[in-house]
């Protein structure tokens, strides 16, 4: 597809009111263009940039001394919520509605999104694309960006016998974390920032890391659960195959079609969930130094790796299995109220319940749900899900704590991977952090791209807050 003509004329607007730095842009944007007929990413990326540059160049000028909102004493101490301080290009989450990708809700992007032939989920691929530009890419840019991560899936040699050393009661998320740090050794832009680069070129080099990057993670992340739970041995690459096909079949799972479009599914809704959730802000944070995207995303997975976030679609199975050997096959609502309430009065939280922001069932729990109501509508393990689903909310309303008593994404997605035989629930957080990697890394491109400063909030100490609040101690 050549570039659309939303991006020509916002192109040939911004021309005329370009920066030197946006010049630089605009030279690379129209060297892309005019190479080939079917913009690449990099291209099409190239091509928005200077109205972005320039929108935000506008707004701070004519509004950088508006007023957004005041901050409370309880935000502070309350882990910053609803704090704005944060840009984030590629979601923004409503608390009724749940997430949107660039304006797209999820049911919108199952619709829009490319398929792989004869299939009904959209694909990763796509998504990144639609998050890191904007646009809806075409098929042939989706096949195109599927030949190419697959064609830089490589992982060093080194890298994969630090995987291989790894003890195997060390946590897939811990192997994981070390294994992309690693690749630091590869990074172009820290290279390039060693040997002395202009600050037009950052973008460029981030660009590159992340698509490198990005491919390599199915590799990875399957040598970590070969080993760990198989017999050690990953399938290569396969070059003419989409990146969900290849974890899948990499993972050792592809002969189950289901399964599959699974995860095609889930590495599309696990991306991205705007930018105070801790993986995403942590990336976004890390990079802000201009550390390298191998090293600002290892950071967001080990933020990912807590139970609090991530980590709780790995707790929500050992928590639902329990839950089954307790109550049998007897899923009566008194049965499983007196379970719920066992957990909160034993001090735990209920996994997979609860949001941050949202206050709403989590539409990626619901297409979670479609999945599985197409699927394994029988599946005795998504009977529990769906009868806690039923009750949950009355129950946590009632507790009166949570501010949200509904399912959140990790509420679903290990009964859709242990249906299809994918049972060991340490590794869950692993596919949480490989389609997270593709919803936080194009804001790392974004913000390299627009300059964006390190990162630097003021923090003060309690005796300070209460002398600005007027309070004694
Ligand atoms: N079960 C029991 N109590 C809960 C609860 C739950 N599911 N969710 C929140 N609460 C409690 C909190 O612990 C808090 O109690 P205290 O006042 O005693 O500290 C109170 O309700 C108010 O919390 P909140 O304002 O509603 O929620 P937070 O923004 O503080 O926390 C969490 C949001 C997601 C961390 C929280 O709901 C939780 O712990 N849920 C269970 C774990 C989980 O599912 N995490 C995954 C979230 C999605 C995600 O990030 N995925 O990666």
């Amino acid at each position: 597809m050549a570039l659309s003509n939303v991006s020509r004329s916002a192109l040939r607007r911004s021309m005329n009111k370009a920066t030197w730095t946006q010049k630089t842009a605009f030279s690379a944007a129209r060297t892309y263009a005019s190479a080939s007929k079917s913009a690449t990413l990099k291209e099409t990326f190239a091509a928005s940039l200077p109205e972005k540059i320039d929108q935000i160049k506008r707004l701070k000028k004519e509004h950088g001394s508006k007023v957004l909102g005041e901050v409370t004493l309880d935000q502070v101490y309350g882990g910053a919520r609803g704090i704005k301080s944060l840009v984030w290009e590629g979601s923004v989450l409503d608390s009724e509605e749940g997430i949107r990708f660039r304006g797209l809700t999820i049911p919108e992007c199952q619709e829009v999104l490319p398929k792989a032939p004869g299939g009904q989920e959209p694909l990763p691929e796509g998504l990144f694309w639609l998050l890191l530009t904007g646009e809806v890419p075409s098929e042939q840019q989706v096949r195109d960006l599927s030949a190419e991560w697959a064609a830089r899936a490589e992982v060093p040699s080194f890298v994969n016998e630090l995987i291989d050393r790894c003890p195997s009661d060390l946590h897939p998320m811990a192997q994981f974390s070390l294994a992309v740090t690693a690749l630091e050794h590869e990074s172009a832009f820290s290279k390039a920032y060693a040997r002395g680069m202009k600050k037009a070129e950052y973008w460029e080099h981030t660009f590159e890391d992340s698509m490198d990057l990005i491919a390599k993670l199915p590799s990875i992340a399957s040598r970590i659960y070969r080993n760990v739970f198989k017999d050690g041995k990953v399938p290569a690459t396969l070059k003419d195959k989409d990146y969900s096909y290849n974890l899948a079949n990499q993972l050792g799972f592809a002969d189950n079609a289901d399964f599959v479009e699974l995860m095609r599914l889930y590495l599309t809704i696990h991306t991205d969930h705007e930018g105070g959730n801790v993986s995403a802000h942590t990336t976004h944070l890390v990079g802000s130094a201009l550390s390298s995207p191998m090293l600002s995303l290892a950071a967001g997975l080990n933020g990912l790796a807590g139970p609090l976030h991530g980590l709780a679609n790995q707790e929500v199975l050992k928590w639902l299995q329990e839950m089954k050997n307790e109550v049998g096959t007897d899923l009566s609502d008194a049965n499983i109220t007196k379970y719920l309430w066992d957990t909160l009065k034993s001090g735990r939280v209920v996994p997979g319940y609860g949001h941050a922001v949202l206050r709403k069932t989590d539409p990626r729990y619901v297409s979670q749900r479609e999945f599985a109501l197409k699927h394994l509508p029988d599946d005795p393990m998504f009977k529990l899900v769906s009868q806690v689903y039923k009750i949950a909310p009355g129950v946590l309303t009632e507790h009166g704590k949570t501010k949200n008593p509904y399912p959140n994404v990790d509420a679903h997605s290990g009964v859709l991977l242990q249906y299809y035989g994918l049972t060991e629930q340490n590794f869950y957080t692993v596919l949480f952090g490989v389609s997270r990697a593709l919803g936080v890394l194009p804001q790392l491109i974004i913000d390299r791209a627009v300059g964006a400063p390190i990162e630097r909030p003021k923090s003060f100490s309690t005796e300070m807050y209460a002398k600005l609040v007027g309070a004694k101690l």
